[in-house]
């Protein structure tokens, strides 16, 4: 009896120490919740950074300890939509020997360790992996291939990844850890626009606003598709040109989120551009693509646009791509 009770403070010291890094962290430990997995204490709840879409926002990581393993369990608002098109990627950096001036340095912690997940929502691309900092080679090792001895089941809201206390030295001392956690959507399958230049005039002034569009018809309108959340999918596409540019106007489903209060939401968009029309210049891959630009829409708490415009200077086969001008 004495000894389990033992344990138990042992492991709970480890937990605080495990926390440190993580803002209320510690409050947490204190105040489970009811939902809480099984053996599980909860060591982070993160303010929710994009209320638009539960299967993108994480809203807990819990931890537990046995004799020889440590598992962590990570939880979604909302399972992932059962499709290709929606990928999750989670880093989980540790610093097991809570020394900053051993392993690779970032995010103010030594790191010594780190476990990268990969997910898309049908599984069908996925993988589970733990990186171990080489001094000698001054590099990663991938250490252990983790996605057998994981839950990675797309229909579920949580992953549940155990790791070998040995592989990463783990002592009782505990660590400091960092999640940095991405969710992505492809909000528009690779598609073919033709547009013929002046076949419809128009002064544009890109201010966001439709207005001076006036009636016109889209060049190209999509299908509903069901992304979730509606937002980050494409309804419709209009080209417009005048004597200098080629304008494009992007629609979506949902109305755009202005803020995030947490986090970042990037819109990304490419456009490659078959300038000449003949597939025998410019990039093959892309239709003869001569020239493209990137665009995105970064949404923080303000909003920062920019468009990079690039020039193809390959072979025709190979992807070189010279940055010719940017603009926000
Ligand atoms: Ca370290
Ligand atoms: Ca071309």
């Amino acid at each position: 009896m004495i000894k389990l009770w033992e344990k138990k403070i042992k492991s709970f010291e480890a937990w605080l120490l495990v926390s440190m890094l993580i803002l209320a962290g510690f409050l947490t430990i204190l105040l489970p919740t009811v939902s809480q997995p099984q053996g599980y204490t909860l060591i982070y709840a993160p303010p929710r950074a994009y209320n638009a879409s539960d299967w993108m926002d994480i809203k807990a990581v819990y931890i537990k300890e046995t004799q020889d393993k440590l598992y962590f369990y990570i939880e979604y608002y909302a399972p992932m939509p059962n499709s290709s098109e929606y990928i999750h990627n989670l880093f989980l950096y540790m610093d097991t020997d809570r020394n900053p001036q051993t392993g690779s340095l970032a995010y103010n912690i030594g790191i010594d360790s780190y476990i990268n997940i990969r997910i898309t929502g049908n599984n069908d691309s996925s993988w589970a992996n733990l990186y171990k900092w080489d001094p000698t080679a001054n590099g990663w090792k991938n250490l252990r291939d983790l996605k057998p001895d994981m839950k990675l089941a797309p229909s579920l809201s949580y992953w549940e990844v155990p790791i070998n206390k040995e592989d990463i030295a783990y002592s009782p001392t505990g660590m400091d850890f960092y999640i940095s956690a991405y969710s992505y959507v492809l909000t528009i399958t690779a598609t073919k626009i033709t547009y013929t230049i002046g076949s419809n005039n128009r002064q544009i002034t890109v201010d966001g606003y439709p207005g001076d569009w006036g009636t016109a018809t889209p060049t190209l309108s999509l299908k509903p598709r069901g992304i979730n959340p509606p937002e980050l999918e494409i309804s419709a596409i209009y080209l417009a040109n005048d004597a200098e540019n080629l304008y494009v106007r992007v629609d979506t489903r949902g109305k755009p989120t202005q803020s995030i209060p947490t986090g970042t939401l990037n819109r990304e968009l490419y456009i490659y551009i078959d300038t000449d029309n003949s597939n025998r210049t410019g990039y093959k891959t892309y239709s003869g693509a001569d020239y493209y630009a990137y665009a995105i829409l970064n949404t923080q708490i303000l909003k920062y646009p920019n468009i990079y415009y690039y020039k193809y200077t390959g072979t025709g086969t190979d992807s070189k791509w010279q940055q010719v001008s940017s603009t926000p």
